[in-house]
């Protein structure tokens, strides 16, 4: 546990370097207790326009004109000062979250990383010469957009944060971010220490409010020339039809249901400790996580009982004590999952959990136990719909073909687990999957593999080299050689 204290009270937005405080602003919950512990600048258009105008005058004005060279160090240098407030931005991303300490470590971890790797890939972007006549150049540069928009959401907030800005930072775009208003705390902070940093004033603002306001009028303002959003479904349509009125581009990641598929032959020791975190890691609060396990029958019981046990013994509490679970965000995510719980109840056979923990701690916060379904069919409500918290769905399966349907049967495509000792047939299952990103034997990707879904998962790429690529555009050049 952290002995940091959290500062309880206004957080600002930051906007051309500047604190602002807006005369409304928004309470922050403690999702473990659900009691304000602080509250956040609520902005609407007013803010966003001042954001995006600051923005546009760095580009302008000194930004547009930094090496590659002069980025990678600032980057390099803003990583360095993350790093050094690790304890401070993990003890905050827990209680505004309510995640596991640990697993607030391991965001901060994240958040370093994606600023270093960036830092490096910043001066790794190359046009090329096109030999398209004898007496003309013929070239292509990579350029920044100039101004990006940043909507994210409340489950990952500072790894999100850093996995769009550190991109589109290194390609040498000037950035507003709107952070969720669930969880928002974490990415004033890191606006704060770019600065500290060095980052000129206007590089990094951000526009804390709530989605109807902030988020809407940032992603549908004239003044941005790219906008990449993480969040549901229906917003992402949104966000998508306001970019296509600015005409401009847009990277959308709107979550899944990814399953893990175990073979027969699987090391189910390996296996079961990494499906059953796939799940529960973030109440099941991940865009990525293996929500649904697709398990050959032979094997099916045997894993099915390894889970249970994992289930049942999880510790669940406040993130600052560190349990293997915190609470789910909200009273309304609570909600939400409740309810796709109890519609599983009348689908398929509950193995474990699907109610509040009992117990008087339990009584305030957004707690759930794990909860595990099994004897699920591929089409049944809780199979195909995101849930969005600890729930995990079993069917099984009798060869690979019944494996490939399942797993590509609902509408999203982002991310798949394959646990197999054949390489034959890891490759085969890679080539048949509907998805962005296919995993072998682990469930973890880091920050350099490209990821970004197939169908109703979006859109765009993140992470990796693509991810800088794509905050860039191409421009072709052409100059007649002349001897005079
Ligand atoms: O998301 P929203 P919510 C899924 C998950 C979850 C569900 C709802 O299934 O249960 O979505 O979560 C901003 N214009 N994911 O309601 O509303 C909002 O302020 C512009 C998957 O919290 O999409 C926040 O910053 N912006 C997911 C962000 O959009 C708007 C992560 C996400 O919120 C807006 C989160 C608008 N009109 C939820 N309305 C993932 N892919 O990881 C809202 N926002």
């Amino acid at each position: 546990m952290s002995n940091v204290t959290i500062p309880e009270g206004a957080y600002p937005a930051i906007i051309g370097g500047e604190r602002i405080f807006t005369a409304q602003s928004i309470e922050v919950i403690d999702p473990a207790t659900g009691k304000v512990f602080a509250t956040v600048a609520r902005c609407g258009e007013t803010e966003v326009d001042q954001a995006v105008a600051a923005a546009r005058k760095a580009f302008n004005k000194s930004w547009r004109l930094t090496t590659a060279a002069e980025r990678a160090r600032l980057l390099s240098r803003f990583a360095q000062v993350i790093s050094e407030h690790a304890d401070e931005l993990a003890a905050l991303e827990s209680r505004d979250t309510g995640k596991p300490m640990r697993q607030a470590k391991i965001d901060v971890a994240f958040s370093v990383r994606y600023f270093e790797y960036y830092s490096h890939m910043a001066e790794a972007v190359f046009g090329s010469v096109i030999p398209a006549a004898t007496d003309r150049f013929t070239f292509t540069t990579r350029e920044a957009y100039g101004v990006t928009g940043h909507i994210i959401p409340w489950n990952y907030p500072l790894g999100i944060a850093s996995r769009t800005l550190a991109p589109a930072l290194a390609a040498g775009n000037c950035c507003v971010l709107k952070p969720a208003e669930q969880a928002p705390l974490s990415s004033v902070r890191i606006a704060e220490l770019a600065l500290v940093a060095g980052f000129p004033a206007g590089v990094l603002n951000v526009v804390p409010g709530l989605g109807s306001e902030a988020g809407a009028a940032l992603s549908g303002h004239s003044g941005i020339d790219h906008v990449s959003f993480t969040g549901s479904v229906p917003v992402g349509r949104k966000i998508a039809e306001a970019a296509a009125k600015n005409l401009i581009p847009a990277a959308l990641e709107l979550g899944g249901k990814s399953p893990n598929i175990v073979l027969a032959d699987a090391d189910l020791d390996l296996a079961t400790p990494v499906v059953a975190s796939a799940i529960l890691q973030n109440a099941g609060q991940t865009c990525s996580a293996g929500a649904r396990l697709l398990v050959h029958r032979d094997v099916h019981d045997d894993l099915v009982s390894r889970l249970k046990g994992i289930f049942a013994r999880a510790t669940i509490g406040a993130g600052k004590t560190d349990p293997d679970l915190g609470p789910v965000i909200s009273a309304l995510q609570h909600q939400r999952v409740s309810e796709l719980v109890d519609i599983g109840r009348g689908e398929a056979m509950l193995v474990h959990g699907g109610r509040r923990p009992a117990g008087a701690e339990y009584e305030e916060g957004y707690f759930i136990e794990p909860t595990l379904f099994d004897n699920v069919a591929p089409g049944a409500t809780i199979a195909q719909r995101e849930i969005f918290g600890p729930v995990l769905t079993v069917t099984s399966f009798s060869d690979l073909d019944e494996a490939v349907e399942i797993a590509n049967g609902t509408d999203y495509g982002l991310v798949t687990g394959v646990w197999t000792r054949n390489i034959g047939r890891a490759n085969w299952l890679i080539r048949e999957l509907h998805c962005g990103q296919v995993m072998v034997n682990t469930f973890s990707n880091g920050v350099e593999l490209p990821f970004g879904g197939r169908k109703k998962s979006g859109y765009g790429v993140e992470k990796g080299y693509d991810a800088l690529l794509a905050f860039t555009h191409v421009k072709g050049a052409v100059v007649v050689m002349s001897k005079d």
